[in-house]
């Protein structure tokens, strides 16, 4: 194999934030996330990559009897004023960029308006060429009291009705999806239907897992047990990016990776700070995985995956006899 020097090169930064407290402001954020997409213009970087609801801290973890009191923790425009240095920055910089965020949307026609955990894909002319709503949401919806932080992210959002889309961006196809959506397969098989190149996804993870503390001390091994296996299943790049160290007191993970169709992980932070992780991905090498072993229209069995798309929970098998 020659080394992956082909034509349809993205260079593509991991801007893995340090925590951000309940405090500090989305302008102090934005600085932060500025200064990061300097060293991503130093670095040759052509895409930049923020975590989940990069611009605040990870409210879910407080619960509000009326949920209007969070709203201030949503977005009511993108770019908005906090935002728009960002936009104007990166586009000067000829830099695009896909960005984390909780959306509050205007008034449907029935006059109801939507909370999602959106990412968004901004190309180098600071054009947003992509939006996602989070599909699978983790936590719960009601206030846990006895845990010792919430995860109320079903409280706070609904699922994205949309599913899974890829867009032509950046000279190749581009999918995206946001945190807990890297633990299921279906979320890189949707994409990868579509011939998906690279999947750009942020997160917040803490290391403490309430429901099972078994869990916690596996949850760097899971974070790239899952997305290097989406990685190769589905021969695309997966860019994981996180927002890491303690906030509010909670610890979370960084880990944010680059990683190759063939499931290597190509860079990963080794802080858990804001810190950018480059790598060179040659969109090229997805065919070796797309065209080989994972030729899907050569060798999947769609007649015999029914159960995929008509069944949520398992049903168990009847016993023998
Ligand atoms: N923000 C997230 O989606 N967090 C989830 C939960 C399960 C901790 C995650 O997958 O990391």
């Amino acid at each position: 194999m020659t080394s992956p020097t082909a034509s349809r090169t993205i260079v593509v930064g991991a801007a893995q934030l340090g925590p951000v407290q309940r405090e500090d402001s989305r302008e102090s954020v934005v600085a932060r996330m500025i200064t990061l997409l300097h060293e991503a213009s130093s670095r040759g970087c052509q895409l930049v990559v923020y975590p989940e609801l990069a611009l605040t801290t990870f409210f879910p973890r407080w619960f509000v009897d009326d949920i209007g009191e969070a709203d201030h923790w949503y977005e009511t425009s993108m770019p908005g004023p906090s935002t728009q240095p960002l936009f104007d920055e990166a586009k000067k910089l000829g830099i695009g960029f896909s960005l984390g965020y909780a959306e509050l949307t205007d008034p449907d026609a029935r006059g109801t308006r939507h909370r999602y955990n959106t990412q968004i894909l901004v190309d180098g002319h600071g054009s947003i060429v992509g939006r996602y709503h989070k599909v699978h949401i983790p936590g719960h919806a009601g206030h846990e009291p006895d845990r010792p932080f919430q995860h109320a992210e079903r409280y706070y959002f609904e699922p994205g009705p949309e599913g899974f889309g890829v867009w032509r961006s950046f000279g190749g196809l581009i999918g995206m999806m946001t945190c807990n959506d890297r633990r299921w397969p279906e979320s890189y098989r949707e994409m990868g239907l579509q011939g998906v190149e690279m999947i750009l996804c942020g997160y917040n993870t803490p290391i403490h897992y309430v429901p099972d503390p078994s869990q916690d001390i596996l949850q760097g091994f899971h974070n790239s047990l899952v997305m290097q296996a989406g990685a190769y299943q589905n021969g695309t790049w997966v860019v994981g990016v996180a927002k890491g160290g303690v906030e509010e007191g909670v610890d979370s993970l960084g880990q944010s990776c680059i990683i190759a169709p063939s499931g290597q992980i190509v860079a990963q932070a080794y802080t858990t700070g804001d810190e950018l992780v480059v790598a060179s991905c040659d969109l090229d090498w997805c065919k070796r995985y797309k065209d080989t072993l994972f030729d899907f229209d050569k060798y999947r069995r769609p007649e015999v995956y029914t159960r995929i798309t008509s069944q949520r929970g398992a049903v168990i098998a009847p016993e023998n006899g």
